[in-house]
């Protein structure tokens, strides 16, 4: 376990310094744009969406460090998705990732361009990639990554979501704005990462139903530590979903069924992954994460 736990720090500590020295040095009138985007990027993230993707790539073809460029990007579109997710005009928040938000330190309408920057720079870095490895399953990845992120995935959810404030809403409808929401990401880094690393058409089947009941095992836990979690643990502030007065996983089952739900969908996972003849061992590994964590 300790072995597994370990190449999975590696991993991490590389995407960081790889995040980390992305935008250094860069700008000179404009620079202001390149700082907002870097203090959000690197804050203190979990680098789950990069860390699926590169586990995935390496379940199939040896060195990751070629993919890292692909798995930045995927942290790109995520950290826009936060920037603009915290914005007055949508939740308002304050603090995220452990420190204040984008637009407290930068102003609304920097914190706008930082995210729209970072999705673009998300998408240079993409179609790089494909330009300089050159193969059908690299486009394939790329756009399976760009559609997750759009109105048929994150951005369409996020509008459920909206329209749905102040609001009880049915089950079914709950379960489809999160799928979109928060699964479509997740879903995606993992299909894609396996895929830019040469998967075949079954064991992509086999992981993207993976990565579905892990997306939605992760935003059963993330409504979970909104209500017993705390807000210096979280980085982000506890209990917003009950002043924003939502309907979550916790209003609808209560907190006992949520937990529950989790392990059952854990051992799903488990089970796809299982059916898969490779080494899984590390995607076992950020799976227990993933129910166990308290951030
Ligand atoms: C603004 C287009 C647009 C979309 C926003 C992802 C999202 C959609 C909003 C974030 C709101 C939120 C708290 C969703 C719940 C699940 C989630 C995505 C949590 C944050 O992801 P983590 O836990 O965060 O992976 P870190 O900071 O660790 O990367």
């Amino acid at each position: 376990m300790e072995k597994k736990k370990e190449l999975i720090e590696q991993v991490r500590k590389e995407m960081n310094e790889w995040l980390g020295g992305y935008f250094s040095g860069r700008g000179t009138y404009e620079k202001k744009i390149f700082e907002a985007m870097d203090y959000s990027l690197n804050a203190n993230g979990k680098r789950i969406r990069p860390l699926l993707f590169l586990l995935g790539f390496s379940m199939f073809s040896g060195d990751y460090k070629k993919a890292l460029p692909v798995a930045g990007a995927i942290e790109m579109i995520h950290t826009y998705s936060l920037i603009h997710d915290d914005l007055p005009a949508m939740d308002n928040d304050d603090l995220r990732r452990g420190k204040p938000t984008n637009h407290k330190v930068f102003g609304e309408a920097i914190a706008i361009l930082a995210g729209d920057g970072l999705l673009n720079e998300a998408m240079n870095i993409m179609f790089r990639f494909c330009c300089e490895n050159n193969m059908q399953r690299n486009l394939d990845a790329c756009r399976l990554i760009s559609e997750s992120a759009g109105v048929d995935g994150m951005i369409g959810g996020q509008v459920i979501d909206m329209l749905s404030e102040n609001m009880q809403i049915p089950l079914e409808q709950l379960y489809a704005m999160h799928s979109k929401k928060t699964g479509a990401l997740i879903k995606a880094s993992i299909v894609s990462g396996a895929m830019t690393g040469g998967a075949a058409a079954d064991e992509l089947c086999l992981l993207a139903e993976y990565g579905e009941k892990l997306g939605l095992a992760f935003q059963i836990k993330d409504d979970i530590l909104d209500v017993s979690g705390d807000t210096e643990k979280l980085g982000k502030r506890a209990q917003s979903d009950i002043e924003n007065k939502k309907t979550t996983f916790v209003t609808e089952y209560g907190l006992e069924k949520c937990m529950e739900l989790c392990g059952k969908l854990t051992v799903e996972c488990m089970e796809n992954l299982n059916k898969i003849s490779r080494d899984t061992s590390q995607l076992e590994e950020i799976t227990m994460y993933l129910l166990n964590r308290d951030r």
